[in-house]
Protein backbone atom coordinates (compact mmCIF):
# COMPACT_ATOMS: atom_id res chain seq x y z
CA UNK A 1 0.00 0.00 0.00
CA UNK A 2 1.13 3.45 -1.06
CA UNK A 3 2.71 5.74 1.93
CA UNK A 4 2.46 9.55 1.92
CA UNK A 5 2.18 12.84 3.67
CA UNK A 6 -0.69 14.87 4.47
CA UNK A 7 -0.31 18.17 3.30
CA UNK A 8 -3.60 20.14 3.35
CA UNK A 9 -6.47 19.37 4.92
CA UNK A 10 -10.06 21.53 3.72
CA UNK A 11 -13.28 20.35 4.35
CA UNK A 12 -13.15 16.89 5.50
CA UNK A 13 -10.64 16.03 2.66
CA UNK A 14 -7.03 14.54 3.44
CA UNK A 15 -4.18 15.96 0.17
CA UNK A 16 -1.85 13.79 0.30
CA UNK A 17 1.68 13.41 -1.13
CA UNK A 18 3.10 10.05 -2.03
CA UNK A 19 6.38 9.62 -0.83
CA UNK A 20 9.26 10.64 -3.10
CA UNK A 21 7.00 12.99 -5.33
CA UNK A 22 7.56 16.53 -5.59
CA UNK A 23 5.21 19.40 -3.55
CA UNK A 24 2.88 20.13 -6.00
CA UNK A 25 -1.07 20.94 -6.05
CA UNK A 26 -0.98 18.13 -8.96
CA UNK A 27 0.92 15.83 -7.44
CA UNK A 28 -1.17 15.21 -4.29
CA UNK A 29 -4.24 12.86 -4.08
CA UNK A 30 -7.56 13.92 -2.50
CA UNK A 31 -8.13 11.55 0.34
CA UNK A 32 -10.97 11.08 2.48
CA UNK A 33 -10.37 9.33 5.91
CA UNK A 34 -11.62 5.90 6.53
CA UNK A 35 -14.46 5.65 8.09
CA UNK A 36 -13.48 4.29 11.10
CA UNK A 37 -10.91 6.94 11.94
CA UNK A 38 -14.54 9.16 13.10
CA UNK A 39 -16.02 5.83 15.31
CA UNK A 40 -12.12 5.94 16.73
CA UNK A 41 -12.17 9.58 16.83
CA UNK A 42 -8.98 9.44 15.07
CA UNK A 43 -8.53 13.05 13.31
CA UNK A 44 -6.14 13.19 10.94
CA UNK A 45 -3.19 15.82 10.82
CA UNK A 46 -1.66 17.86 8.27
CA UNK A 47 1.97 16.55 8.65
CA UNK A 48 0.75 12.85 9.29
CA UNK A 49 2.37 10.45 7.40
CA UNK A 50 -0.07 7.80 6.37
CA UNK A 51 -0.62 4.71 4.20
CA UNK A 52 -3.48 5.37 1.08
CA UNK A 53 -5.49 3.39 -0.99
CA UNK A 54 -6.33 4.71 -4.50
CA UNK A 55 -9.97 4.69 -5.57
CA UNK A 56 -11.21 4.35 -8.86
CA UNK A 57 -12.27 7.60 -9.18
CA UNK A 58 -8.31 9.18 -9.15
CA UNK A 59 -9.20 9.94 -5.06
CA UNK A 60 -7.77 7.97 -2.39
CA UNK A 61 -8.98 6.81 1.12
CA UNK A 62 -6.55 7.45 4.51
CA UNK A 63 -6.02 4.00 5.81
CA UNK A 64 -3.36 4.06 8.07
CA UNK A 65 -1.82 7.05 10.38
CA UNK A 66 1.55 6.19 11.00
CA UNK A 67 3.08 7.11 15.05
CA UNK A 68 3.86 10.97 15.04
CA UNK A 69 6.59 12.78 16.50
CA UNK A 70 4.98 15.62 17.82
CA UNK A 71 1.67 17.05 17.60
CA UNK A 72 0.32 20.59 18.23
CA UNK A 73 -2.75 21.08 18.87
CA UNK A 74 -3.39 25.02 17.70
CA UNK A 75 -2.77 24.76 15.06
CA UNK A 76 -3.21 21.08 14.56
CA UNK A 77 -0.16 19.70 12.95
CA UNK A 78 1.70 16.58 12.96
CA UNK A 79 5.29 15.69 13.17
CA UNK A 80 6.67 19.34 13.12
CA UNK A 81 10.00 19.59 13.21
CA UNK A 82 10.76 23.06 14.12
CA UNK A 83 9.14 26.20 15.46
CA UNK A 84 10.45 29.20 14.03
CA UNK A 85 9.39 32.10 17.22
CA UNK A 86 8.60 35.12 15.20
CA UNK A 87 8.91 38.89 17.10
CA UNK A 88 9.56 41.91 14.92
CA UNK A 89 12.07 44.10 16.67
CA UNK A 90 9.19 47.33 17.15
CA UNK A 91 5.86 47.24 15.39
CA UNK A 92 4.20 45.55 17.45
CA UNK A 93 6.18 46.43 19.52
CA UNK A 94 8.86 43.69 21.01
CA UNK A 95 7.02 42.13 24.12
CA UNK A 96 9.72 39.67 25.69
CA UNK A 97 7.06 38.85 28.36
CA UNK A 98 5.03 37.27 25.43
CA UNK A 99 8.23 35.40 23.83
CA UNK A 100 8.83 34.05 27.25
CA UNK A 101 5.42 32.37 27.17
CA UNK A 102 5.59 31.03 23.65
CA UNK A 103 9.05 29.79 24.57
CA UNK A 104 7.39 28.02 27.14
CA UNK A 105 4.54 26.33 25.27
CA UNK A 106 6.96 25.19 22.97
CA UNK A 107 9.93 23.73 25.13
CA UNK A 108 6.64 21.93 26.62
CA UNK A 109 5.77 19.81 23.21
CA UNK A 110 9.90 19.22 23.50
CA UNK A 111 9.77 20.60 19.64
CA UNK A 112 13.07 22.55 18.82
CA UNK A 113 12.92 26.57 18.30
CA UNK A 114 14.38 28.74 16.32
CA UNK A 115 14.51 32.31 17.73
CA UNK A 116 13.34 34.98 14.74
CA UNK A 117 13.29 39.01 15.23
CA UNK A 118 12.00 40.32 12.40
CA UNK A 119 11.92 44.26 11.10
CA UNK A 120 15.83 44.92 11.77
CA UNK A 121 15.29 47.45 9.19
CA UNK A 122 12.97 49.41 11.71
CA UNK A 123 15.92 49.41 14.32
CA UNK A 124 17.36 52.59 15.69
CA UNK A 125 20.79 53.35 16.33
CA UNK A 126 19.90 55.50 19.46
CA UNK A 127 17.18 56.05 21.65
CA UNK A 128 15.50 58.97 20.93
CA UNK A 129 13.53 61.19 23.89
CA UNK A 130 10.11 61.34 21.67
CA UNK A 131 10.40 57.31 21.13
CA UNK A 132 11.41 56.23 24.03
CA UNK A 133 9.85 52.21 22.46
CA UNK A 134 11.68 52.50 19.79
CA UNK A 135 14.01 49.38 19.38
CA UNK A 136 17.83 50.21 19.64
CA UNK A 137 20.86 48.43 18.19
CA UNK A 138 21.97 48.04 20.94
CA UNK A 139 18.90 46.70 22.90
CA UNK A 140 18.27 44.11 20.31
CA UNK A 141 21.88 43.11 20.54
CA UNK A 142 21.50 42.52 24.68
CA UNK A 143 18.43 40.77 23.87
CA UNK A 144 20.15 38.41 21.41
CA UNK A 145 23.05 37.60 24.16
CA UNK A 146 20.49 36.62 26.85
CA UNK A 147 18.57 34.13 24.57
CA UNK A 148 22.01 32.91 22.84
CA UNK A 149 23.19 32.53 26.43
CA UNK A 150 20.80 29.65 27.53
CA UNK A 151 20.70 28.19 24.25
CA UNK A 152 18.75 29.40 21.90
CA UNK A 153 19.46 30.27 17.94
CA UNK A 154 18.55 33.71 17.68
CA UNK A 155 18.02 35.00 13.76
CA UNK A 156 17.60 38.60 12.56
CA UNK A 157 15.63 39.57 9.36
CA UNK A 158 14.65 41.77 7.82
CA UNK A 159 11.93 40.98 4.46
CA UNK A 160 12.18 44.54 3.21
CA UNK A 161 15.73 44.23 3.06
CA UNK A 162 15.81 40.42 2.16
CA UNK A 163 18.23 40.02 5.04
CA UNK A 164 19.00 36.86 7.05
CA UNK A 165 16.59 35.02 4.47
CA UNK A 166 19.53 32.31 3.57
CA UNK A 167 20.84 32.25 6.98
CA UNK A 168 16.49 31.05 8.40
CA UNK A 169 16.86 28.80 4.93
CA UNK A 170 19.48 27.07 5.98
CA UNK A 171 18.09 26.01 9.49
CA UNK A 172 15.05 24.47 8.12
CA UNK A 173 16.44 22.16 5.46
CA UNK A 174 14.83 19.36 5.25
CA UNK A 175 12.62 19.80 8.10
CA UNK A 176 9.10 20.36 8.50
CA UNK A 177 8.60 23.47 10.40
CA UNK A 178 6.09 25.88 11.68
CA UNK A 179 5.92 30.22 11.78
CA UNK A 180 4.62 30.76 15.04
CA UNK A 181 3.72 34.67 16.45
CA UNK A 182 1.60 37.30 16.89
CA UNK A 183 -0.31 38.84 14.06
CA UNK A 184 1.65 41.46 12.27
CA UNK A 185 4.73 40.58 12.92
CA UNK A 186 5.76 39.31 9.29
CA UNK A 187 5.88 35.62 9.13
CA UNK A 188 4.02 36.07 5.75
CA UNK A 189 6.22 38.33 4.27
CA UNK A 190 9.13 36.16 5.14
CA UNK A 191 7.65 33.24 3.92
CA UNK A 192 7.37 34.93 0.93
CA UNK A 193 11.08 35.41 0.54
CA UNK A 194 11.54 31.95 1.09
CA UNK A 195 8.86 30.50 -0.91
CA UNK A 196 9.56 30.62 -4.81
CA UNK A 197 6.09 31.13 -7.28
CA UNK A 198 4.02 31.49 -3.76
CA UNK A 199 2.39 34.57 -3.13
CA UNK A 200 0.63 34.50 0.91
CA UNK A 201 -1.45 37.14 1.61
CA UNK A 202 0.49 39.81 4.27
CA UNK A 203 -1.40 42.87 5.50
CA UNK A 204 -0.61 46.22 7.15
CA UNK A 205 -2.08 46.48 11.11
CA UNK A 206 -5.42 47.72 10.87
CA UNK A 207 -5.17 50.74 11.93
CA UNK A 208 -9.32 51.05 12.99
CA UNK A 209 -9.28 48.14 14.59
CA UNK A 210 -5.99 47.72 16.02
CA UNK A 211 -4.99 44.59 15.08
CA UNK A 212 -3.93 42.76 12.57
CA UNK A 213 -6.23 41.02 10.00
CA UNK A 214 -6.16 37.06 10.63
CA UNK A 215 -6.20 36.23 7.01
CA UNK A 216 -4.42 32.70 6.85
CA UNK A 217 -7.43 30.36 7.35
CA UNK A 218 -6.40 26.76 6.75
CA UNK A 219 -3.47 24.56 7.69
CA UNK A 220 -1.26 23.75 4.22
CA UNK A 221 2.44 22.59 3.94
CA UNK A 222 4.71 25.05 1.28
CA UNK A 223 7.68 23.74 -0.23
CA UNK A 224 10.71 26.21 0.98
CA UNK A 225 13.14 26.44 -1.61
CA UNK A 226 15.59 23.82 -0.44
CA UNK A 227 13.77 20.84 0.48
CA UNK A 228 11.74 21.86 3.70
CA UNK A 229 8.63 22.13 4.36
CA UNK A 230 6.84 25.11 6.27
CA UNK A 231 3.32 25.19 7.81
CA UNK A 232 1.43 28.49 7.10
CA UNK A 233 -0.84 29.29 9.36
CA UNK A 234 -2.97 31.72 11.62
CA UNK A 235 -0.13 30.69 14.32
CA UNK A 236 -0.77 30.28 17.72
CA UNK A 237 -2.21 33.38 18.76
CA UNK A 238 -4.39 32.15 21.44
CA UNK A 239 -1.89 30.38 24.09
CA UNK A 240 -2.90 28.74 27.40
CA UNK A 241 -1.15 27.10 29.66
CA UNK A 242 -3.51 24.02 29.79
CA UNK A 243 -0.82 21.49 29.43
CA UNK A 244 1.83 22.79 31.66
CA UNK A 245 1.39 21.57 35.22
CA UNK A 246 3.06 24.12 38.30
CA UNK A 247 5.46 21.51 38.61
CA UNK A 248 6.69 21.30 35.45
CA UNK A 249 7.18 24.92 34.55
CA UNK A 250 10.69 25.73 35.83
CA UNK A 251 11.61 22.52 33.26
CA UNK A 252 10.05 24.66 30.46
CA UNK A 253 12.90 27.96 31.25
CA UNK A 254 15.80 25.92 29.49
CA UNK A 255 17.85 27.71 31.90
CA UNK A 256 16.69 26.81 35.22
CA UNK A 257 16.68 22.96 34.80
CA UNK A 258 20.49 22.35 35.55
CA UNK A 259 20.40 24.77 37.99
CA UNK A 260 17.18 23.47 39.80
CA UNK A 261 19.00 20.16 40.66
CA UNK A 262 21.15 21.69 42.80
CA UNK A 263 18.16 22.98 44.85
CA UNK A 264 17.74 21.47 48.34
CA UNK A 265 13.83 19.78 47.64
CA UNK A 266 12.98 18.11 44.45
CA UNK A 267 10.04 19.74 42.51
CA UNK A 268 11.44 23.52 44.32
CA UNK A 269 8.83 25.66 43.05
CA UNK A 270 11.83 28.56 43.54
CA UNK A 271 9.21 30.74 45.24
CA UNK A 272 10.33 30.98 49.37
CA UNK A 273 11.83 27.41 49.80
CA UNK A 274 15.74 27.48 51.47
CA UNK A 275 18.26 26.42 49.93
CA UNK A 276 16.95 27.35 46.07
CA UNK A 277 19.81 27.71 43.89
CA UNK A 278 17.86 29.08 41.04
CA UNK A 279 16.91 32.46 43.41
CA UNK A 280 20.59 32.15 43.74
CA UNK A 281 21.28 32.34 40.41
CA UNK A 282 19.29 35.58 39.77
CA UNK A 283 20.62 36.62 42.52
CA UNK A 284 23.96 36.66 41.13
CA UNK A 285 23.01 37.57 37.76
CA UNK A 286 23.36 34.17 35.89
CA UNK A 287 19.65 33.96 35.52
CA UNK A 288 17.68 36.87 34.18
CA UNK A 289 15.57 38.87 35.98
CA UNK A 290 13.03 39.11 33.36
CA UNK A 291 13.13 34.97 33.24
CA UNK A 292 12.51 34.36 36.76
CA UNK A 293 9.49 37.47 36.96
CA UNK A 294 8.13 35.80 33.94
CA UNK A 295 8.19 32.16 35.26
CA UNK A 296 6.88 33.93 38.50
CA UNK A 297 4.08 35.87 36.60
CA UNK A 298 3.40 32.27 34.45
CA UNK A 299 3.39 30.36 38.05
CA UNK A 300 0.43 32.62 38.97
CA UNK A 301 -1.34 31.93 35.81
CA UNK A 302 -1.40 28.30 36.72
CA UNK A 303 -2.20 28.48 39.85
CA UNK A 304 -5.30 30.93 39.13
CA UNK A 305 -6.50 28.49 36.66
CA UNK A 306 -6.11 25.61 38.62
CA UNK A 307 -8.47 27.77 41.59
CA UNK A 308 -11.10 28.83 39.13
CA UNK A 309 -11.46 24.68 38.08
N1 LIG B 1 9.65 47.60 7.85
C1 LIG B 1 9.32 46.31 7.65
N2 LIG B 1 8.01 45.98 7.56
C2 LIG B 1 7.69 44.68 7.36
C3 LIG B 1 8.69 43.69 7.24
N3 LIG B 1 8.07 42.49 7.07
C4 LIG B 1 6.74 42.75 7.08
N4 LIG B 1 6.50 44.06 7.25
C5 LIG B 1 5.18 44.71 7.29
O1 LIG B 1 4.48 44.27 8.45
C6 LIG B 1 3.09 44.10 8.17
C7 LIG B 1 2.62 42.71 8.54
O2 LIG B 1 3.30 41.76 7.75
P1 LIG B 1 2.75 40.27 7.52
O3 LIG B 1 3.80 39.53 6.77
O4 LIG B 1 1.38 40.26 6.95
O5 LIG B 1 2.68 39.76 9.03
P2 LIG B 1 1.99 38.40 9.63
O6 LIG B 1 0.66 38.81 10.16
O7 LIG B 1 2.91 37.98 10.74
O8 LIG B 1 1.92 37.40 8.55
C8 LIG B 1 2.95 44.42 6.68
O9 LIG B 1 2.52 45.75 6.55
C9 LIG B 1 4.33 44.26 6.13
O10 LIG B 1 4.56 45.09 5.00
C10 LIG B 1 10.08 44.07 7.30
O11 LIG B 1 11.01 43.29 7.22
N5 LIG B 1 10.31 45.41 7.52
MG1 LIG C 1 0.24 36.24 7.82
ZN1 LIG D 1 14.63 26.13 43.69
Amino acid sequence: MPQGMIVKALSGYYYVLPEGAELQDVNTITCRGRGVFKNRKITPLVGDRVMFEETENGEGTVTEILPRSSELIRPPIANVNVVVLVFSVTEPVLNLQLLDKFLVHIENTGIEVVLCFTKSDLLSEHTHPAAPKEMTVAELERITKLYEGIGYTVLKTSSRQRVGVESILQHLEGAVSVFAGQSGVGKSSLLNEMISGRNLETNAISQRLGRGKHTTRHVELLPLNNGGLVADTPGFSQLDFMEVEAEGLSSCFKEFAEVAEGCRFRGCLHLHEPDCKVRDAVAEGTIAASRYDHYLLFLGEIKDRKRRY
